[in-house]
């Protein structure tokens, strides 16, 4: 018994502990993120999540805007900032409660459907994945009588053309969307709104702390087709939350419990909520934890495994990993301009926007964080590494690293002050031979305080 506590402690530190990116989890680490929402578009995966604040207010949800994150290849993803924020709803007064949303696109446009908690459902609409969303209807989207269960949007649209929205806590409701995605069919349910039976065969059961039996689905729908079969994976069990799933034949139901898909583990949070895609050939469950803030449930993080469906279409009991995905689906061009922001780990750092050009840039560099840059594809020999610099101190260097944050030094830039923290400037320096696929590590080095802000490098 003693020996198992011991072990259960090893465990959970191990977790918890910088690994010197012997993982690929969690996804981000440059800000606190939640609620994954993965949409495939035109070969790259879009990663919308809610954002928890570094200070947690109140010691509730401390969330304000929602960000986007993006990759071709699973492991390095590129940051494009908060893409919306409840500032976006002139209408609304709240100044908190940007929770769990979902972005889907139609005929060119992009649908970003949020909860304002509190405020019930809205929807933003853009011409690219990444904004800038403006609001359609300057009003809430869900007109329902049931505002505070109004959460964790979930939209899909069928090959018919017929979309749907499903939401809800700890009921499970939805609307039929109109072709326009901002307006509903008001002709079914309640004022067009439709509520989901919640039986044991549907959604499984359990018995709540007042010794009744409810449905054992909580939150966080997340809802697709695969195979004509229809899905409806989300957190259930209450608090802590595991992740279950249901399918049906139809959109509209009736649906079948089908089981858990991840349990608790250590180092998840008392919340969970899932993502489901499948690019480039692949399945990947997206999901979040509390690894990043050491064991602070309002400070979540996003995760992600790789998984393949059983014959029968069933999901897999799903283990979340310090790991997570273990092969890119493709090489990274480095003598093609690549964001700063595009990293499969980083430490010690953060990114920020330029207001005024939309540029997204990495900052808060001190001596000894780094970024990780995987499966890079050296298929001919660098001469030289430029990069876009800018600084308003006395700067620092950037050792280019390969194959670990003390592999072979490739070369070392200087940076020197530009006058500015966002007077760009190009530097380049000299590079050793090098051939094949690397992982790449930029490797910060100075005095005290900030160094420099990192907006772009190439090799040449
Ligand atoms: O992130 C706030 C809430 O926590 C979400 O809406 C729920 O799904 C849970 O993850």
């Amino acid at each position: 018994m003693r020996i198992n506590k011991v072990i259960l402690k090893v465990l959970i530190a191990g977790f918890f502990i910088p690994t010197f990116c012997l993982g690929q989890n969690p996804v981000v680490q440059t800000y606190y993120t939640a609620d994954p929402a993965p949409m495939v578009h035109d070969g790259t995966v879009y990663l919308y999540t809610s954002h928890d604040e570094d200070s947690t207010v109140n010691n509730f949800f401390t969330m304000y805007d929602w960000r986007c994150y993006s990759s071709t290849d699973m492991v390095n993803w590129t940051d494009h900032g908060a893409v919306a924020s409840l500032k976006n709803f002139a209408w609304s007064k709240r100044e908190n409660g940007a929770w769990a949303p979902q972005c889907i696109e139609r005929n060119g446009k992009f649908y970003l459907y949020v909860p304002i908690h509190g405020e019930g459902i809205s929807v933003l609409v853009a011409d690219l994945p990444t904004g800038p969303f403006t609001d359609p209807i300057g009003k809430r989207l869900i007109d329902s009588d049931h505002i505070w269960q109004d959460i964790d949007p979930t939209v899909f649209v069928d090959d018919d053309g017929q979309a749907y929205l499903y939401w809800g806590n700890p009921g499970l409701w939805y609307v039929k969307l109109n072709e326009d995605m901002v307006s509903y069919d008001r002709s079914l349910g309640q004022n067009g709104v439709v509520s989901v039976e919640m039986t044991t065969e549907a959604f499984s059961s359990q018995q709540g702390r007042d010794g009744k039996t409810r449905a054992s689905y909580t939150e966080g729908p997340w809802f697709y087709k695969r195979n004509n079969q229809y899905y409806m994976v989300y957190a259930a069990k209450g608090i802590p939350e595991y992740i279950a799933y249901s399918t049906a034949p139809t959109p509209e139901g009736p649906w079948t419990y089908r089981g858990l898909i991840m349990e608790r583990a250590p180092h998840l949070a008392f919340t969970n909520h899932a993502g489901i895609i499948d690019f480039a050939g692949n399945s990947y469950f997206f999901y979040h934890d509390q690894s990043l803030s050491e064991g602070q449930g309002f400070k979540r993080s996003v995760s992600v495994e790789q998984f393949t469906y059983n014959p029968d279409g069933s999901i897999p009991l799903i283990v979340p990993t310090k790991e997570g995905i273990k092969e890119s689906i493709s090489f990274l061009n480095p003598f093609r301009k690549v964001e700063a922001e595009t990293m499969a780990w980083s430490e010690g750092l953060k990114t920020a926007k330029d207001n005024l050009t939309g540029n997204i840039y990495v900052t808060k560099i001190d001596d000894g964080d780094y970024i990780k840059v995987r499966s890079a594809d050296f298929n001919k020999n660098p001469k030289k590494f430029a990069a876009g610099v800018a600084s308003v101190s006395a700067g620092g260097q950037i050792e280019i690293r390969i194959d670990g944050f003390d592999g072979e030094l490739l070369g070392v830039l200087e940076v020197k002050s530009t006058g500015g923290d966002i007077n760009w400037v190009e530097k380049a320096c000299k590079v050793k031979k090098v051939k094949g696929v690397h992982d790449i590590y930029f490797v910060f080095k100075g005095g005290k305080g900030e160094l420099f802000n990192f907006d772009w490098w190439q090799f040449k």
